[in-house]
């Protein structure tokens, strides 16, 4: 399908595509099983630019927006999810910083993060606060010139990995959601550590691990926007990078429907292969016909967001959450296709199926898109 994509995001997207696959796709199935953090790709987005795509020139990004971030994400998934989202995940921990930081803030943090000199990520989650994220226990208490922040973060993209943290803790939990304040964490600070890395099912490239804080002392410079807007800050936050998500589960697929395809043009059974039956026809037709509708709803959303949109929650949650109901339905029916092999290793569409599970999970269950929406859907027709 034609999105009349500019000249300069259709080289984005063949230079992502190109990336992908001469240098991610050989090496995708060795990161899957080794869980090695894979620096020599994020080396080579970087030199080619891509950690600054979405970020103001002024800060030594390309200017471009969250349109270009998707064409590129997407295209990175098709290959692999798993070193896809160790990219995405820093334009995650970096929306924070674009979206509420100080003039100050952004001269110091963003140059090295559009570099790609330094990875960033974002801190919401903990034990006992995943959807419910208000829930939140890791507490910031002022100290003079500073804020002492205790707790844990849990299941972190690019913990360990990346050097910038922005992270929500609790300045004053008697005002719930009003009393949640965000920051800018660096590596190395003191009483800032990482713990268990998790070993998980699928996008096994990145790294998944705690954030550990023990009277970590953060500089109050480091506050993002005032007190008690952490929540917010965490929510925009989330309202910005979900469509990335959506690309991600559309990369994802439309890599699972390029193998499937393939296979079922080559593999022979009743002498005939096997695209030439019916049954495996209509499933690649559905396939197909679902990830188009999910990219152009990905695609619409991130120009909404470009475009300047002041209100786009509820879109942006239904980005996230068709494209990855789409990717989930289509790796498991690429595993259909392929049959027996499609259940071995030896074969890439197991690991697409793993990798997108993830996406009807992270940055907010498709439970809570659906809430997210219908919460919108009803405030629209109240006419807040
Ligand atoms: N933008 C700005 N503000 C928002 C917002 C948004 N998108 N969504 C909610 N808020 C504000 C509300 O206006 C409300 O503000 P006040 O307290 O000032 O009135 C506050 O945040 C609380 O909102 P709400 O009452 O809707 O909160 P709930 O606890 O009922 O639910 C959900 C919030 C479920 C939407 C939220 O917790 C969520 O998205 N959870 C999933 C978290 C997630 O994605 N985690 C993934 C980990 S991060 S990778």
């Amino acid at each position: 399908m034609d999105y009349f994509l500019t000249e300069e995001q259709k080289m984005i997207r063949d230079l992502a595509r190109e990336i992908a696959q001469d240098k991610i796709k050989p090496v995708a199935a060795k990161h899957d099983e080794t869980g090695e953090f894979p620096w020599d790709t994020m080396k080579i987005l970087a030199d080619a630019g891509f950690f600054g795509l979405y970020i103001e020139e002024k800060y030594g990004g390309a200017g471009c927006g969250i349109f270009e971030l998707v064409l590129a994400t997407e295209e990175l998934s098709r290959a692999c999810g798993g070193i896809a989202v160790c990219y995405a995940g820093s334009a995650l921990g970096t929306f924070p910083i674009l979206l509420y930081g100080s003039e100050e803030q952004k001269q110091r943090y963003l140059p090295p993060l559009a570099r790609g000199e330094k990875l960033a990520a974002f801190g919401l989650t903990e034990a006992n606060a995943g959807s419910d994220a208000i829930a939140i226990e890791t507490t910031a208490v002022r100290d003079g010139d500073s804020y002492i922040l205790n707790g844990t973060k849990q299941w972190i993209t690019n913990g360990g990995e990346a050097e910038i943290y922005t992270t929500v803790a609790m300045t004053d939990r008697s005002k719930g959601g009003r009393g949640a304040s965000a920051f800018i964490l660096e590596k190395g600070m003191e009483g800032f550590d990482f713990g268990k890395e998790e070993n998980k099912m699928g996008i096994r490239a990145t790294a998944t691990r705690e954030l550990v804080f023990q009277d970590c002392r953060v500089p109050k410079e480091n506050l993002l926007g005032r007190e008690g807007l952490g929540f917010v800050v965490a929510m925009k936050t989330l309202d910005q990078a979900r469509p990335g998500v959506g690309a991600q589960a559309v990369g994802i697929a439309q890599g699972a429907l390029d193998e499937a395809l393939r296979y079922a043009h080559s593999r022979v059974q009743f002498g005939k292969p096997i695209s030439s039956f019916q049954g495996v026809q209509f499933m690649l037709a559905d396939m197909a016909t679902q990830i188009e509708a999910a990219r152009a709803l990905v695609y619409a959303v991130s120009r909404m967001i470009d475009f300047g949109s002041k209100r786009f929650s509820k879109e942006s949650a239904m980005a996230k959450l068709m494209a990855s109901d789409v990717a989930m339905k289509v790796t498991t029916d690429a595993v259909q296709i392929f049959g027996g092999y499609g259940y071995m290793k030896d074969y890439p569409v197991e690991k697409m199926m793993r990798d997108a599970k993830i996406t009807q999970i992270y940055e907010g269950t498709n439970q809570i898109q659906r809430s997210v929406i219908a919460g919108n859907l009803i405030k629209e027709l109240a006419g807040a």
